[in-house]
């Protein structure tokens, strides 16, 4: 039986964070089926296996732990499977980068699709979208991270920010063409960091499986298709 449980929709978006640490932790992980998702998420909180509104939702089968958020999952995978840096301070930026990541997303689905984009309102977002892409390196030049070396926290290998990190800006790149040009243009620094750490066997292998699972699905629904009409 593998290790871990994952309760996330059949596509990148929020999941694919928690995959990517769950593979380069080296631990393998059962996923739900959409009927399944619907039911634990339609429960009420008592019965639930830990009070949750919307996935991803990690179970633990050997700690017997529960746990929903997914910058909460993030951290907790990372002690789990050894992938923060030691110190207090390397701890709260790796946090700190998971939710910059989880506010990204947010940005770019108009928060989850409450509202539909327009090529005005993309217009006056990519400014912001630059910005983002520059707090991310400048988190990382803060630590010796360079074009074809380092990590985002000064760590020997990779660790749960510099997964986040990659994860984030390659998956968005690999199925946007116009935020590739975004994110190339804005920091080849982050442009590289994400290919190097998007190149490591597991990363490759999971992103290579996306692709066969999901085809060229990002978030799904209304909003992916509104956001295909003014970056795809
Ligand atoms: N803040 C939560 C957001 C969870 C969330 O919005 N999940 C989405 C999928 S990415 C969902 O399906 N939500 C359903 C709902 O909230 O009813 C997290 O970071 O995990």
């Amino acid at each position: 039986m593998n290790s871990f449980e994952l309760y996330y929709w059949p596509v990148p978006f929020r999941g694919q964070f928690i995959r990517g640490i769950l593979a380069y932790g080296g631990s393998s992980w059962d996923e739900h089926p959409v009927d399944e998702i619907e039911e634990i998420m339609g429960r009420e909180p008592g019965k639930q296996p830990v009070a949750f509104m919307g996935p991803p939702v990690l179970i633990d089968r050997e700690r017997r732990f529960a746990i929903s958020q997914m910058p909460a999952i993030a951290i907790y995978l990372g002690e789990r499977l050894d992938l923060l840096p030691k110190t207090f301070e390397g701890r709260a930026l790796t946090a700190k980068l998971v939710n910059d990541a989880n506010d990204v997303l947010d940005e770019l689905t108009l928060d989850g699709g409450r509202e539909m984009w327009t090529p005005e309102k993309w217009e006056k977002f990519v400014p912001r979208l630059q910005k983002w892409v520059r707090i991310f390196e400048n988190n990382g030049t803060r630590n010796g991270l360079r074009a074809d070396t380092g990590f985002l926290l000064g760590t020997e290998s990779p660790g749960v920010a510099d997964i986040v990190t990659a994860i984030l800006w390659g998956t968005m790149a690999d199925r946007f063409p116009t935020i590739r040009q975004i994110i190339d243009d804005t920091s080849p620094v982050i442009q590289s960091l994400a290919t190097r750490v998007n190149g490591m066997t597991p990363l490759e292998d999971l992103s290579r499986r996306s692709f066969e699972d999901y085809g060229e699905a990002y978030c799904g629904g209304e909003i992916e298709i509104s956001l295909r009409k003014v970056a795809g």
